[in-house]
């Protein structure tokens, strides 16, 4: 197998592109597509100042070395979940690749915000411990980014079909309707980008390798029964069988999504305890707090 580029011993094989190619010539054809969705969606330029969401795991942290690596002005943000064992991983990782890199990352805890742990938090106010960590990592997340100009996180092409997939076996007409890879700043929130949702889980993998960042391998504990990896093992063998069908399904959904009309979206109004905007009076975040503080 050789490069298709400058025909050396190839280290790569992408199927659904129908090419080989060597670890140099990989590392820019993968830079080059992100540098091209970046421009297609419109999403930042080099004078945007970029706050990007890292757990530690391949995704991320490669999205991050990438975007520093093409001169544009970022910051990692990482929450520590309290979560025996992977948080404590998941936050070694990031600062290794802080101190390898110099690139700045912001490190905040739920513990310092809420007193527990993610998983304590959710047995104590007996929700399920997914839905309170995504709300939760919402908020810090939006608040944090306040100070910048736009999010990038590292969903990649496997996330957003699986999400596509599951939005449309239910139809979730209004998810449907903002699955896209820019959400535009409104109503006091940042704007949000995905510059990875056109290359794949592997590709990206395989840049984190090439470039030799050290990730969290393991998954978070909690996620084991997530529908999305179910999702993404169909889709697995469908690309498998037909390379490239992950591409054209959501590119496809890109240029047809106007089909499915947005619902207008309640007022917010910003939260009377912490200034987050809300349809509540007194946010989600805010009122998770006083539940703690009584439980
Ligand atoms: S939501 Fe659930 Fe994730 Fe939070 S508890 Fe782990 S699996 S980290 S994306
Ligand atoms: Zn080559
Ligand atoms: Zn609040």
């Amino acid at each position: 197998m050789k490069c298709k580029i400058c025909g050396t011993k190839a280290e790569v094989r992408l199927k659904s592109h129908n090419i080989a190619l060597c670890r140099e010539h990989f590392l820019q054809f993968f830079r080059r597509r992100v540098e091209r969705t970046i421009r297609r969606f419109k999403m930042f330029t080099k004078d945007a100042r970029i706050l990007v969401a890292v757990s530690g795991g391949k995704d991320s942290m490669g999205l991050l070395h990438l975007l520093n690596s093409l001169g544009y002005n970022v910051t990692g943000y990482h929450i520590n979940l309290g979560i025996p064992e992977y948080s404590d991983i998941s936050v070694d990782k990031v600062k290794k690749f802080h101190d390898m890199t110099g690139i700045p990352v912001i490190i905040e805890s739920v513990v310092d915000e809420l007193g527990f742990g993610i998983h304590e938090v959710a047995q104590k106010v007996h929700r399920p411990i997914c839905s309170i960590c995504g709300m939760v990592k919402r908020y810090m997340i939006n608040r944090v980014a306040q100070k910048f100009d736009v999010v990038a996180t590292g969903h990649n092409l496997d996330d957003e079909v699986a999400t596509l997939f599951g939005n449309l076996l239910n139809w979730q007409s209004d998810y449907l309707a903002r699955q896209y890879p820019v959400l535009p700043a409104a109503d006091g929130f940042t704007k949000k980008v995905k510059p990875y949702v056109l290359v794949s889980e592997y590709e990206s993998a395989i840049y984190t390798f090439f470039v030799d960042i050290d990730y969290v391998m393991i998954e978070c504990p909690y996620s084991k029964h997530a529908t999305s990896i179910f999702y993404k093992n169909i889709f697995n063998e469908i690309e498998d069988h037909m390379p490239g069908t992950k591409l054209r399904f959501l590119k496809g959904f890109y240029e047809l999504r106007d089909i499915f009309p947005s619902t207008t979206r309640e007022k917010l109004a910003p939260c009377e305890k912490c200034g987050y905007p809300t349809t509540a009076g007194v946010c989600s975040f805010c009122r998770l707090k006083d539940k703690l503080h009584h439980a």
